[in-house]
């Protein structure tokens, strides 16, 4: 097992750099590589060369030569100059935050469209970076002072590296059009959508599969539960059937983490699409984490930035089997359960479904005998309240969803 040192800037308010620091412990554990010591400091604005002060540098240094440490772990992003600088002194490997979770994304994504998502995001974190690193590359051959070359390999990998990127970028586009046809047949169609978000290692994927336990439909395939950071970094659509209510489409995607690099939700934006267009968001939380209201928050501005933010959301408060809080205000509608222990299922069921039909409406069609395929629809996707026949079609009284509205609105008498 690697062993690594983490250092943190404290820039924050409250307790929240303790916060980021178990976070950054936990996302090495995904990892395999074991936390040995922090080192933190406070620091108002940012210091070039090294990101934190000489003397903090100084520290690192005497106890990274007095200890077995593989790694330098910093909870901040640094720019090309502040690695190389750092790396110099430490003479191991310093990686931020940043590198480390696309390192986790990279090791995870298993479908081909994550994988290239993954790799965009990388190749775009590299890009700045270079330059640094086709130094220290040059210092190590022992050719300082020979600039020439150096700078044709870096004019020449950068060109690869960016035509890489507009390559991958593209073959990315044709896999979201492919999808995007899909969902907007799906779209068309009468059925809702459900989309699960939450911070990572919330409950989400046992969400998925508990509600898939509960339903009568028969694709029954479950999704992968674990306890780790990013388990999930796909998006899964199942179809449920759950008692008292019309089928909808459930999806379960990628977690969210406080300072999710940039770059990374931005190629991750397809997958994530299908959360802005769900009808309902289950917003799963952690609520025997400590920091259960700063990952709601971090939550929602993710939402935020996918443009998802006005969309009907469920508070699930998850694992209740391990706290005893009372809910918090500003959450509503919300439940509490245990997923686990499958705890309040009853209720988190009951007030899914009443808010899936909240905006539903009663309509009375009139159906020309010719369309027969309507009433197919209706008797699937709608409540009838009564249904009469007379000379030229079928009378319906229903409570419909807008999207039925919509479709058939030339039949509303
Ligand atoms: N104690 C307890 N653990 C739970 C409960 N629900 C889920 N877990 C555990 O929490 C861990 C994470 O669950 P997942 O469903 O994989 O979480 P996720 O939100 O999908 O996580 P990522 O995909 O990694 O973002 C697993 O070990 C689950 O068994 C619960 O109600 N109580
Ligand atoms: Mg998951």
């Amino acid at each position: 097992m690697k062993k690594a040192i983490l250092v943190g800037i404290n820039r924050y308010k409250g307790n929240k750099l303790k916060i980021y620091m178990d976070e950054l412990a936990a996302l090495a554990d995904t990892l395999n590589i074991e936390t040995t010591a922090r080192f933190t400091q406070d620091i108002t604005q940012a210091t070039a060369p090294y990101r934190i002060g000489r003397g903090k540098v100084e520290e690192i240094s005497t106890h990274i030569q007095n200890n077995p440490v593989d790694l330098v772990l910093f909870n901040d992003e640094l720019t090309s100059s502040q690695i190389r600088n750092l790396e110099e002194i430490f003479n191991i490997p310093v990686v931020d935050r940043t590198l480390l979770i696309l390192d986790i994304f990279s090791k995870r994504a298993k479908t081909k469209e994550a994988m290239l998502q993954v790799e965009v995001a990388h190749l775009k974190y590299l890009l700045p970076r270079l330059k640094s690193m086709t130094a220290s590359f040059e210092r190590q051959q022992g050719g300082i002072g020979s600039r020439g070359p150096g700078e044709k390999k870096i004019e020449l990998s950068r060109r690869k590296i960016e035509s890489d990127i507009v390559r991958k970028e593209k073959q990315l586009k044709q896999i979201v059009t492919i999808r995007q046809t899909n969902r907007r047949y799906r779209q068309k169609s009468p059925i809702k959508t459900v989309a699960i978000v939450g911070y990572t290692n919330a409950g989400k994927s046992t969400l998925m599969n508990t509600l898939l336990a509960s339903s009568k439909t028969t694709d029954d395939h479950t999704v992968n539960v674990k306890d780790q950071l990013f388990a999930t970094l796909e998006t899964t659509s199942r179809r449920i059937e759950l008692n008292n209510s019309k089928p909808f489409i459930l999806t379960d995607t990628i977690g969210f983490i406080s300072n999710l690099p940039h770059d990374l939700i931005d190629s991750f934006k397809s997958t994530l699409e299908e959360i802005k267009e769900a009808d309902l968001l289950l917003h799963v939380i952690d609520f025997s984490n400590p920091d259960y209201l700063e990952q709601i928050t971090t939550t929602q501005s993710v939402l935020k930035q996918l443009d998802a933010d006005h969309i009907e959301t469920l508070y699930v408060f998850n694992k209740i089997d391990l706290t005893e809080e009372t809910l918090p205000h500003g959450f509503n509608p919300a439940v509490k359960v245990s997923l686990k222990n499958q705890k309040n299922i009853d209720s988190l069921i009951d007030t899914l479904t009443n808010l899936l039909s909240q905006n539903d409406k009663t309509i009375t069609y009139k159906i020309p005998y010719s369309a027969g395929e309507v009433i197919n629809v209706l008797n699937e996707h709608s409540h009838i309240i009564e249904t009469t026949h007379d000379n030229d079609g079928t009378i319906i009284k229903a409570r419909v969803s807008s999207a039925i509205r919509h479709n058939y609105k030339q039949y509303e008498i």
